[in-house]
C-alpha cells in the first residue's frame, strides 16, 4: 500500500538514464497546414483539432513524424481538449473514449516505429520513444467563486478525467500528462480521476502534472509555484512541472524554485516566447537558438529533468535542444522536502521559524458563540471577517469547525465555509470535524493543502483507517490525538504508547510520511481543581517531549485554550500563553489558539507568570485558588480597541479603501453620508433634491468608485493583487453601485448596454472570455456570449 505500483514504468526508467525531451507544438503545427472544414469532417467539427485523429489523421501523423524525425523522446497525443466538457461544444461528448483511444493508438504506432534500434557509430543503439497522453483543462474553474465557472463538483470533474484517461490507457500511452492547468483544484480532481482509471483498467502508469503560470509567477486564480508543489507533490504523481503561457524567460524563477525544492523530477515545456499579436495572428517570437539555450541552462543550472516545447515551437527548436543536451544524465533530486501546508495561493512551512505555527481557533461553531450564530444565519461575509481578523493577529492557519446541533447539514455548511475562506484568506485550512463526509467535502472543495483535525483510536482503528486513506488520496496532513479504546491518555507513557500505535498504522499501513502526522498530546482544563487532573499539564508537556524524541520527523500541536476552560475570560490568556511557552520548549511545533490572546513569554508580567507556572506545574496545593483570586482583584483591562484603519478617514477615502481591501461592510452608510438628501422609507418627492442627489451620485461614481477600481486593476497588472482578490473588489464595487443607483435618476428605456463577446474560433480554452463575461454581468450589462464554435477569426489564442 505504501509504494505506488506501475504496470509500465519504462518512461521513469528512461528518465533515470538521461534528461528526456518532449515534442513541440501540436496546435500551431496543425494550423500551418491550412486545413479546411472538409479535413475536420464538416462544418460541424471545423476547428476541432482533437477530431482530426478521426477525420484526417494524416495531419496529426505529419506533426508527430516531424518531431520524431529530429529525435524527441516523447510525443504527446492530440487529445488536449478531448474531455467530455470541452467536446460538448462539438456534440462529441459521447465519443470521448473513442477520440482518446484513437489518438493514443496513432501516437503509439509512430512511437514504436521510431523506437526500433538504430545503428549509430557501428553500435546498435536503442532509442525508446514514449507516448504521453495529453490532458488539458476542462475550461471550468472549480475553485472560483463565480457560479457559472465553478458549477462542477470535484467528483464530476474527477469522472470527466477518469473517462479521458481510460481512452488514453486503452490506446497504449506510456504516461498521463495533465498540462496547461489553470486551477489547482482541477489538477487534484484530474489526478483522482486518473487513479480511478488505473484501478478500473488495472494498468498503472506514471503521471506528470504541469501547471501554467502567468508572467507574475501565479496560476490564473493566484496559486504560486510553492503552493502548487506543496499541494501536488504528495498526490501520487511522478513528475511536476510548468508548461505553456510564457516563454522560458518568465519561467526562470519558478523553475529554479521547483528545481531546488521538488523531490520529484521537474519538467519545463515553455512556449516559443510570449505570443505577440501581429495583424490578428498569434506569433510566437522566440527563435530556436535562444529557446534551446534557455532550456539547456535550466537543465544544467536548476536540475530540470524533462524539457520540450509548447505553443509555437517547431522541430527546429527541438532539434537544437536535443543536439545541445546529448545524453545528459538525469540529475539527483532532494530527498526530503520541508513539510508544508498551502492555501489556494501560497504555502507555509508547517514548522514556522520562530515557532509555533499558530492555528486560529475562532472559526469554530463549538468554540465561539459568534461564529455559531453567523453560521446559522449563513452570513459568510462576516465569517470571512472573523477569519481575516485572526490572520491580521498573526494566525498562520485557521481551524474550521461547522458542527451545530441545530442543523443536520454540517457537510453543506463546511463546503460553503471552505469555499468562501479559500478564496478570501491566504492561509491554509485545518478541517476540524469528527464526520467523515464533512472531512471529505472539505478536502474536495479546498484547493490548498489542508491539515485534518483529527483522528484517534477511541473506537479502534476502523475510522482512523478511513481518515488516513482520505489524507493519502488528497495529500493532507493529519492531527492525531492520543486517545485509544481506553479514552484520552493521561500519563506521558500512555500518550507515547498510543502515539506509536497510530504511527504504525499511518506510516506503515497507509504510506503517510512521518511529517504528515501532527501529534496532539491533549490537555484537560486545570480550572476544576480535580485531583485527577492536577498533573495533566505536566503530563502533556512531557508527552510532547517523549513523542518528539521517539518518533523522528513527526510534528506536535496542542489546543492550548482547553487548559483554561472554565476560568474567567480575562484570566485565560496568561495561563494559555505560559503553557504554550513550556510546550514549545518541549518541542511543540503548532498550537490552536486565539491569536489575539497570545502574549510572548517575556511580555507576561512576572507575577502572572509565577501564578500560572505554579498552576501548570502543580507546585502548591493552593495554586488554583491563588490564580483565581488574583484575577478577581484585577478587573479585565479593556482590550485595547483594535485599531480600525478607516477610523480617521473621510467617507470618500473609506469607500476607496473598502473597494481596494475587499470589505463590503457599511458601504451603504458611507454613500448615504455623502448624499445631500439620503433615502427615507417614503422616498424623495422633491425633484430638485433628487437632482442634487443624482449629481452627487455621479460625482462619487466618477471620482471615488471608478478610480478605486482602476487602482485595483493597476495593482493586478503590476502583479501585486491576485485574480480572486480583484473579483472580490469587483463585488464590493457591485454592492456600492447597487446602493448608489438609488440616487441615480433612471432614464426610461436606456440600459447600461448589451455586450456581445466571443473569442477566436476554436480557442483552446476560453477562460479569459468567461471572466470578462462575469465581470460585465456583475456590472449590469447584458452579455451575449458566443461559443467558440462560432467562426470569426483565424488564429489560436492562448
Ligand atoms: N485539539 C485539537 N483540536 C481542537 C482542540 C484540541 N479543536 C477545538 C478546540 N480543542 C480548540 N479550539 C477552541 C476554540 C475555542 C475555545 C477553546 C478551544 C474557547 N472558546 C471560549 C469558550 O468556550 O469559553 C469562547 C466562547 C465564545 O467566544 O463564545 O475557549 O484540543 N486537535
Amino acid at each position: 500500500m505504501t509504494e505506488r505500483k506501475y504496470t509500465n514504468r519504462k518512461y521513469l526508467d528512461a528518465l533515470e538514464q538521461k534528461v528526456l525531451v518532449f515534442d513541440g507544438a501540436m496546435g500551431t503545427s496543425l494550423q500551418v497546414q491550412n486545413l479546411t472544414a472538409e479535413h475536420f469532417g464538416g462544418e460541424q467539427y471545423n476547428g476541432c483539432n482533437d477530431y482530426l485523429v478521426i477525420s484526417y489523421p494524416e495531419a496529426v501523423e505529419k506533426v508527430h513524424r516531424s518531431f520524431l524525425e529530429v529525435g524527441v523522446d516523447v510525443i504527446e497525443t492530440n487529445t488536449f481538449r478531448s474531455n467530455r466538457i470541452t467536446m460538448k461544444e462539438y456534440g462529441l461528448q459521447d465519443r470521448v473514449v473513442e477520440l482518446n483511444e484513437t489518438a493514443a493508438r496513432l501516437a503509439r504506432r509512430l512511437a514504436d516505429e521510431y523506437s526500433t534500434p538504430i545503428t549509430n557509430h557501428q553500435l546498435p543503439v536503442s532509442h525508446p520513444r514514449f507516448v504521453a497522453g495529453s490532458i488539458g483543462p476542462s475550461g471550468k474553474l472549480p475553485s472560483a467563486n463565480d457560479p457559472d465557472l465553478s458549477n462542477v463538483s470535484f467528483d464530476e470533474l474527477a469522472d470527466v478525467f477518469r473517462e479521458q484517461a481510460i481512452g488514453l490507457i486503452r490506446g497504449g500511452v506510456d504516461l498521463l500528462l495533465i498540462e496547461t492547468s489553470q486551477d489547482i483544484l482541477e489538477v487534484k480532481a484530474a489526478i483522482t480521476g486518473i487513479h480511478k482509471a488505473f484501478d478500473e483498467t488495472q494498468v498503472y502508469l506514471p503521471i506528470q502534472t504541469q501547471v501554467t503560470l502567468d508572467t507574475t509567477g501565479r496560476m490564473l486564480l493566484g496559486t504560486d509555484v510553492n503552493a502548487a508543489l506543496a499541494i501536488l507533490e504528495g498526490m501520487g504523481i511522478d513528475v511536476i512541472g510548468l508548461n505553456c503561457s510564457t516563454g522560458p524567460e518568465h519561467m526562470r524563477e519558478p523553475i529554479r524554485i521547483l528545481g531546488e525544492n521538488s523531490t520529484l523530477p521537474v519538467s519545463c515545456i515553455p512556449n516559443a516566447g510570449l505570443p505577440l499579436n501581429v495583424d490578428g495572428q498569434a506569433v510566437y517570437p522566440l527563435e530556436p537558438e535562444p529557446f534551446a539555450n534557455d532550456l539547456y541552462e535550466f537543465v544544467t543550472k536548476y536540475n530540470i529533468s524533462i524539457v520540450g516545447g509548447c505553443c509555437g515551437t517547431t522541430p527546429e527548436h527541438l532539434k537544437l535542444l536535443i543536439d545541445k543536451l546529448g545524453t545528459r544524465p538525469h540529475p539527483e533530486r532532494p530527498h526530503q522536502a520541508d513539510p508544508k501546508l498551502a492555501s489556494a495561493m501560497s504555502a507555509i512551512s508547517m514548522r514556522q521559524n520562530p515557532p509555533p505555527t499558530l492555528i486560529g481557533e475562532r472559526c469554530n461553531a463549538q468554540g465561539s458563540r459568534k461564529f455559531k450564530r453567523l453560521l446559522l444565519e449563513e452570513d459568510y461575509d462576516s465569517i470571512l471577517e472573523i477569519a481575516r481578523e485572526q490572520v491580521e493577529y498573526g494566525a498562520h492557519a485557521l481551524d474550521i469547525s461547522c458542527a451545530v446541533t441545530e442543523r443536520p447539514d454540517e457537510v453543506e455548511l463546511m463546503r460553503k465555509v471552505v469555499k468562501k475562506l479559500e478564496m478570501g484568506v491566504d492561509v491554509p485550512l485545518v478541517v476540524d470535524t469528527t464526520e467523515l463526509d464533512v472531512l471529505e467535502i472539505a478536502l474536495k472543495t479546498a484547493p490548498g493543502r489542508c491539515l485534518i483535525n483529527s483522528t484517534h483510536l477511541e473506537a479502534g482503528r476502523t475510522k482512523a483507517d478511513k481518515v488516513f486513506k482520505l489524507a493519502k488520496e488528497h495529500n493532507a496532513a493529519v492531527i492525531v490525538l492520543t486517545i485509544d479504546e481506553g479514552g484520552m491518555a493521561k500519563t506521558r507513557e500512555k500518550k507515547l504508547e498510543v502515539a506509536k500505535r497510530i504511527y504504525d498504522i499511518a506510516v506503515n499501513d497507509h504510506g503517510l510520511k512521518p511529517q504528515d502526522l501532527v501529534y496532539d498530546a491533549l490537555t484537560f482544563t486545570l480550572a476544576t481543581g480535580d485531583e485527577e487532573f492536577v498533573n495533566s499539564a505536566i503530563e502533556t508537556i512531557e508527552g510532547i517531549r517523549l513523542i518528539k524524541q521517539n518518533l523522528p520527523g513527526v510534528m506536535a500541536s496542542l489546543g492550548v485554550s482547553n487548559l483554561s476552560f472554565g476560568l474567567a475570560p480575562h484570566a485565560r490568556p496568561a495561563l494559555n500563553s505560559v503553557m504554550l511557552y513550556h510546550c514549545m520548549q518541549a518541542g511543540l511545533d503548532m498550537a490552536i489558539v486565539n491569536p489575539a490572546h497570545i502574549t510572548a513569554y517575556p511580555d507576561i508580567p512576572p507575577e502572572e507568570k509565577e501564578l500560572a507556572e505554579d498552576l501548570i506545574f502543580n507546585k502548591r496545593p493552593d495554586a488554583l485558588q491563588r490564580y483565581i483570586e488574583y484575577y478577581e482583584t484585577v478587573t479585565p483591562t479593556e482590550q485595547a480597541a483594535a485599531s480600525n484603519p478607516t477610523e480617521s478617514m473621510t467617507a470618500e477615502q473609506r469607500l476607496h479603501w473598502k473597494i481596494l481591501h475587499r470589505h463590503k461592510d457599511g458601504v451603504e452608510a458611507d454613500i448615504d453620508s455623502l448624499i445631500p438628501y439620503p433615502l427615507t422609507p417614503e422616498g424623495i418627492e422633491d425633484r430638485g433634491k433628487r437632482e442634487e442627489n443624482h449629481l452627487k451620485a455621479v460625482t462619487i461614481l466618477n471620482t471615488v468608485l471608478l478610480p478605486a477600481m482602476k487602482e485595483v486593476g493597476d495593482k493586478f497588472g503590476a502583479g501585486e493583487l491576485i485574480l480572486p482578490f480583484v473579483l472580490q473588489s469587483a463585488e464590493v464595487m457591485k454592492k456600492t453601485v447597487a446602493h448608489l443607483e438609488n440616487y441615480l435618476e433612471k432614464v426610461e428605456g436606456v440600459t447600461k448596454g448589451t455586450v456581445v463577446i466571443a473569442t477566436v474560433y476554436g480557442d483552446v480554452h476560453d477562460i479569459g472570455k468567461n471572466l470578462v463575461k462575469t465581470i460585465l454581468a456583475n456590472n449590469g450589462y447584458t452579455v451575449i456570449d458566443l461559443p467558440v464554435t462560432i467562426s470569426g477569426g483565424e488564429d489560436e489564442a492562448v
